[in-house]
């Protein structure tokens, strides 16, 4: 139907009437965007069908992805791509009086993650189907994504993402898969026989989780996996509903709400665990759905669950998912009539865990109490699993005894998910080799010395396919041009770009491609902020979530230490610069907020000062989200990773950089090491404290924030300057000062300041010189590679899941 340029044409048209009833001269974008969206979606069913045929017949083992975020970015034209039919499609439209580009602005983004992690399981989703891997997702259909971000006077203000409003054109609901989830209530064991149990649950109350699916469309390879996402709703119909509200029409309609704020909306903190009731409900809503939907399709074909463990997978997302453990062993032991040794082998051998992060503040604990109301039986199944556990460490680990508070699952009234996590799984990762390090060295050190095969490292990946091919086609194209396109299927081939990292010509190439994407950013910065830049200035870039340790604070702080040096000092030369950001505080999360203000006073203050504004300008871009990230790093020059070393588990966004030919400044910290490793020294800008040094620091004291500021007048003249009264109002960045001089600088920002500083002069001389700058680009995108999610999902289904490709 794509292939033929007349039948397309023809078949939309009909489409268009059939969908919207009006011809096709009184369309809206809107109106034009569904209509194509519904033809794509409905040419990838027959795949879709034909996969999950097939994965059945060939009895395939596939894996689950368990996520409470998918940050999945818009569909349409990576769908496109992978179907092999974007030029057709392109040119039909255009044909039909429609530009392509600018339909794909009216798909709704479903922004149904935080920031690294999320992303993370949507490109893993994309890799599996890229691969021909049997693998799923299983996560929430959130009503509201994560919050739109808008900047009023320097200040984030939170909006609803209400992205569902105009329908999704890419999901299918799915009623007759719904099942029911119990919540809270009593739990009795009833003795049917001696020493035979039955466990009754009477629950306070039932949800029903509906599922809608989103077909994964593999690249042009006719594998289409499943994405399913569930819903929360009321089990009882209105009748019901209504005669046991005693008729009370309001009363009903609060019950329906109750239910559904369940799948409501998207928690917005990035590492920070929130202890409110309604994540756990969240927590264990989609998890038992996704369990009790994929055992039921499971029990359609076998008999027994004994060998479990050899037909699925359940990957654990970050401790979010960890109830699945106790779930999996429920559904077992009350309903399949396992023993618990039975059930534990069982389930250890679905089950694997990845942690994300080693931030204390993102440690999930939940109150026993709080658990325990809303999860009666599966709380008795943790507390057991408990026992067991303690009394296995007493009997072969003795000399672990006096560790037990730390190493318990349950423990001072508190369970620790982490611990379920290790305990519960056949594998436990990090997510870069730094990271994986210090879990085994520190953090679950004694699980190591306990369990050291089940350790292991997996380090991050982006989907190329996203984040090069489809955001940044004129590269991938000349990049094709050099050495052919088996790096499409191949990212490692990437590697073939390095032998022409002397080429000029390639250079030059590349150098046009970059300011052409520049010019395109520039002119959406000048749409969106008014401001006016330089696409011959080094577009210098930060974009991530905003949080303490990625330090965006210290890059506003060497800005301001640029102004000074402009202002005062008539020798001072640089070359031109713009800063750009790009950053989500959580709405809670008040120092992160400052920071922003803090950035926009600064963009205020140099960007209209005729001395400072045309050797830099300050760009806070609003809304930093997929669909803004695939026009930022085509775009940049140099990539901003500045975190203290040790903090990051990975980071991602540093791969998508390096990918599009931007430089790294970067501490040694996460994946960042492993970038180094890859491009080595000169082709990567690398300051500051190592881990090690900065873990020092932590562990036995020593660090005086005081005396940097004392010792370093520039940087002294910066930090003064956010309170003094000289450029902002006396006292209005407090709190930052605060956060550094009062409370001694936890992130030892001031500490790596000066190597900061000297790294950026050397990013501003190297750019200088375009042959010595674009042969470093080179060297960088073709060391990209390994980077690819394909890398990473080939690690996971060969040493963690095995499971295999399959041919369609
Ligand atoms: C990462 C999170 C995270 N680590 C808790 N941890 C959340 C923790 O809603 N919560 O409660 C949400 C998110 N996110 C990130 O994962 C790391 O910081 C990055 O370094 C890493 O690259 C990414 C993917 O592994």
């Amino acid at each position: 139907m794509f292939k033929d340029k007349e039948k397309f044409k023809k078949r939309f048209n009909e489409r268009f009437i059939s969908m919207h009833g009006k011809a096709l001269e009184d369309a809206t974008e809107n109106d034009v965007y569904q209509t194509l969206a519904y033809m794509v979606r409905e040419y990838v069913t027959t795949d879709w069908m034909r996969t999950k045929e097939t994965y059945i017949h060939k009895k395939s083992k596939q894996v689950y992805y368990f996520s409470l975020e998918f940050l999945l970015g818009r569909f349409l034209y990576n769908n496109l791509l992978s179907l092999d039919v974007l030029e057709e499609v392109r040119s039909g439209l255009t044909e039909l009086g429609y530009d392509l580009a600018d339909l794909t602005e009216e798909e709704p983004e479903p922004g149904l993650g935080n920031g690294g992690l999320g992303r993370l399981a949507a490109c893993f989703l994309d890799s599996l189907a890229a691969l021909g891997l049997p693998g799923h997702g299983n996560g929430i259909r959130y009503q509201y994504g994560l919050f739109k971000q808008k900047i009023i006077d320097g200040y984030q203000v939170e909006l609803p993402d209400n992205w569902l409003k105009n329908g999704n054109m890419w999901e299918i609901r799915r009623s007759d898969k719904a099942v029911d989830i119990p919540f809270g209530g009593n739990v009795w064991l009833e003795e049917v026989e001696s020493g035979k149990y039955r466990v009754h649950h009477e629950p306070a109350e039932i949800v029903r989780a509906v599922p809608y699916d989103m077909p994964i469309v593999g690249y042009q390879n006719g594998i289409v996996n499943n994405l399913r996402l569930w819903s929360a709703e009321s089990p009882y119909d209105d009748d019901e509903l209504l005669s046991q509200h005693r008729g009370n029409y309001k009363d009903l309609l609060s019950h329906k709400q109750a239910i559904q704020t369940i799948s409501e909306f998207l928690y917005p903190d990035d590492t920070t665990y929130e202890g409110k009731v309604l994540r756990l409900k969240q927590q264990y809503f989609f998890v038992s759905a996704g369990l009790r939907s994929i055992l039921l399709s499971h029990k359609k074909r076998n008999t027994s669950l004994k060998h479990l463990g050899n037909q699925i997978a359940i990957h654990i997302n970050d401790t979010h998912p960890v109830v699945a453990i106790p779930e999996l062993m429920r559904i077992l032991i009350d309903e399949e009539e396992y023993s618990w040794e039975e059930s534990w082998r069982i389930t250890k051998s679905v089950m694997s865990f990845t942690n994300h992060t080693l931030l204390s503040e993102a440690l999930e604990r939940w109150p026993v109490d709080l658990f325990r109301n809303l999860l009666p039986r599966i709380y008795l199944i943790v507390e057991e699993i408990n026992r067991r556990f303690c009394k296995d460490v007493l009997d072969n680990y003795p000399h672990l005894e006096a560790n037990m508070r730390e190493i318990a699952i349950i423990a001072d009234g508190m369970i620790n998910m982490a611990n379920l996590a290790v305990v519960g799984t056949h594998s436990t990762n990090g997510v870069a080799q730094i990271h994986t390090e210090i879990l085994k060295q520190r953090e679950m050190r004694l699980f190591y010395e306990m369990f050291p095969l089940r350790f292991n490292n997996k380090t991050n990946g982006i989907t190329h396919r996203r984040w090069f091919l489809l955001s940044n086609p004129a590269l991938a194209n000349r990049v094709t041009e050099a050495i052919g396109d088996s790096w499409i299927n191949h990212p490692s081939d990437l590697q073939k770009l390095t032998k022409f990292a002397e080429d000029r010509t390639l250079q030059q190439d590349i150098q046009a491609i970059k300011l052409a994407s520049k010019k395109e950013l520039a002119e959406l910065i000048e749409n969106e902020t008014g401001i006016v830049v330089d696409p011959h200035s080094i577009f210098d870039v930060q974009v991530k979530r905003l949080h303490a340790y990625k330090r965006q604070l210290l890059n506003a702080l060497h800005i301001h230490s640029l102004y000074y040096r402009l202002k005062e000092d008539q020798s001072f030369q640089m070359t031109p610069r713009t800063f750009i950001f790009g950053a989500k505080a959580a709405p809670g999360y008040h120092y992160a907020k400052e920071v922003i203000r803090y950035i926009n006073a600064l963009a205020n203050l140099i960007n209209s000062d005729p001395d400072v504004s045309p050797y830099m300008k300050v760009v806070f871009l609003e809304n930093y989200r997929v669909s803004l990230a695939e026009k930022i790093f085509p775009a940049s020059d140099v990539s901003e990773q500045i975190s203290t070393a040790s903090y990051e588990a990975s980071g991602t966004g540093n791969m998508k950089f390096m990918m599009n030919g931007a430089l790294t400044v970067g501490t040694l910290d996460g994946a960042n090491i492993e970038i180094r490793d890859e491009v080595e020294d000169p082709n990567i800008f690398i300051f500051g404290l190592t881990p090690q040094e900065v873990m020092n620091y932590k562990k036995y004291g020593g660090y005086s924030a005081y005396d940097q500021y004392s010792a370093q007048p520039e940087l002294r003249r910066v930090i003064d300057g956010l309170v003094d009264g000289s450029l902002f109002p006396t006292g209005e960045f407090q709190a930052i000062y605060d956060s550094l001089l009062t409370y001694n600088d936890e992130y030892l920002i001031l500490k790596d300041f000066l190597s900061y500083q000297q790294a950026q002069e050397r990013i501003g001389r190297a750019y200088q010189d375009p042959e010595k700058w674009y042969k470093m680009v080179i060297m960088n995108i073709g060391k990209s590679g390994v980077f690819s999610s394909d890398r990473t999902i080939k690690e996971y289904a060969n040493a963690i899941w095995n499971i295999k490709p399959v041919q369609i």
